[in-house]
């Protein structure tokens, strides 16, 4: 098969870019390792920046989004008996939309025969080649046959664990890595939320994160040591851990349920730099991973993808090939500002086994400054709704 883009993976990076080629005449094939129910059975983000609904506005598929999403134009930060109030709509004039990820990939896939976007899944052991050269391809296997993609360029959206990344040799690659010594153990359940807007909370007890998906559909989150299995946790015991750390406010609203699904993410900061080598783009986690505590990672994906539609159409339609050129280093400008965001919030938010008093006392300060400073609430702000593409 020959086309112009070769896209691999079929999240929500690979899908938003392939309708943004299709749209602007640009021929596509993406290429994904699983099945489409198996992809929407995995619970990840739930709040959206502006860039993300306005590319599902570019492309004409935000009815549901509109319909469903729930505008939220502030945000919450407890600390103890303390409820801090980020109002993102005064300070910045912008809202967030919260939306779950799996519902705006639900809304990608559906629209993929209306739009002409051929997606492959269940294919195995996709691999990458001569991405150095102008002839890249991609070669898979499905069904006991071996498959062959010739592309112009190849892009690669297939997350943390995916091939595209490792396809960029050694000599040039350079990563930058920052584990954190917690991860998330997450509940979704079909209760009401405990409040109208999210609750990130420092108790002394850990992390603990009040997040939703409906008026009827609650998602929570409280931090664990790596050690923790979900076993360990069974619903009640995480109902009241969750009633702890959220403090007793949120408590009296919180309704219990059993869980839907429960999981735990480790966290890390990643960048992986060059997000192009040759003819090869990365997108998304395939580049770089946040920490969830700022909600950046998929906003993060869709501006990746902003800038790789606006390369490689300015390429194939407008005659304009330093676009692809410069991909690399306009995508990173942006990445590097989220992480620096979300590392700085996941370390104001949580309780790291290494701190002291001393460090306990700079989040009190920090918390103590934000509540006090509208300077310092407008930039939480402007970082929270998302910095300008
Ligand atoms: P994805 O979604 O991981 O999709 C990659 C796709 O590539 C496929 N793939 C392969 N395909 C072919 N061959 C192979 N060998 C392949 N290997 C992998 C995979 O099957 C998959 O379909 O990456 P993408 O598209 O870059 O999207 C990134 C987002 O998924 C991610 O950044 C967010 O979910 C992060 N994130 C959040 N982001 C936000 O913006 N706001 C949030 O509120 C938020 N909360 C979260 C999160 C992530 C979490 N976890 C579990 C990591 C909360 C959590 C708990
Ligand atoms: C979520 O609803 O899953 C969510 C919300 C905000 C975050 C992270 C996750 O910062």
């Amino acid at each position: 098969m020959k086309t112009q883009v070769c896209i691999v993976g079929a999240g929500p990076a690979a899908l938003l870019l392939g309708h943004l080629l299709r749209a602007e005449g640009v021929e596509c094939v993406v290429i994904e390792r699983q099945t489409p129910d198996y992809i929407l059975g995995r619970i990840r983000a739930g709040v959206l920046e502006e860039i993300t609904v306005s590319l599902m506005a570019r492309l004409g598929l935000d009815a549901r989004l509109r319909a469903e999403g729930l505008p939220h134009g502030g945000f919450n930060l407890a600390d103890g008996e303390r409820l801090i109030r980020i109002d993102i709509a005064d300070l910045t004039g912008k809202q967030v939309v919260v939306y779950g990820q799996t519902e705006l990939t639900r809304d990608l896939m559906a629209a993929r025969e209306e739009r002409g976007l051929e997606v492959v899944y269940e294919a195995a052991d996709v691999a990458l080649h001569e991405v150095e050269s102008d002839a890249p391809y991609v070669t898979y296997t499905k069904d006991g046959s071996e498959h062959r993609v010739d592309a112009r360029f190849v892009v690669g959206c297939d997350g943390f664990h995916g091939p595209s990344r490792k396809a960029i040799p050694e000599r040039v690659a350079r990563e930058y890595l920052r584990e954190y010594p917690f991860g998330w153990l997450g509940i979704l359940a079909d209760v009401p939320p405990c409040n109208h807007e999210l609750i990130y909370a420092n108790h002394e007890r850990g992390f603990a994160l009040a997040s939703m998906r409906s008026e009827t559909r609650s998602r929570y989150y409280v931090d664990v040591p790596l050690t923790d299995r979900v076993e360990e946790w069974n619903d009640e015991r995480l109902w009241d851990e969750l009633a702890i750390r959220l403090g007793p406010e949120a408590a009296a609203h919180m309704t219990r349920g059993p869980s839907l699904e429960k999981s735990i993410a480790p966290l890390r900061s990643y960048v992986f730099a060059p997000m192009r080598h040759g003819s090869l783009l990365l997108c998304g986690d395939a580049a770089h991973i946040v920490p969830p505590t700022g909600a950046k990672g998929l906003n993060l994906a869709a501006s990746d993808v902003h800038y790789a539609a606006e390369a490689l159409t300015g390429f194939f339609r407008r005659n304009e090939p330093d676009r692809v050129a410069a991909y690399s280093d306009t995508a990173l400008a942006r990445v590097w500002k989220s992480e620096r965001f979300s590392w700085s919030l996941t370390r104001l938010m949580h309780r790291f086994p290494e701190d002291g008093p001393f460090e306990r006392a700079m989040q009190v300060a920090e918390l103590d400054y934000i509540a006090s400073s509208r300077a310092a609430q407008t930039a939480i702000a402007e970082n929270y709704v998302g910095l300008p593409v």
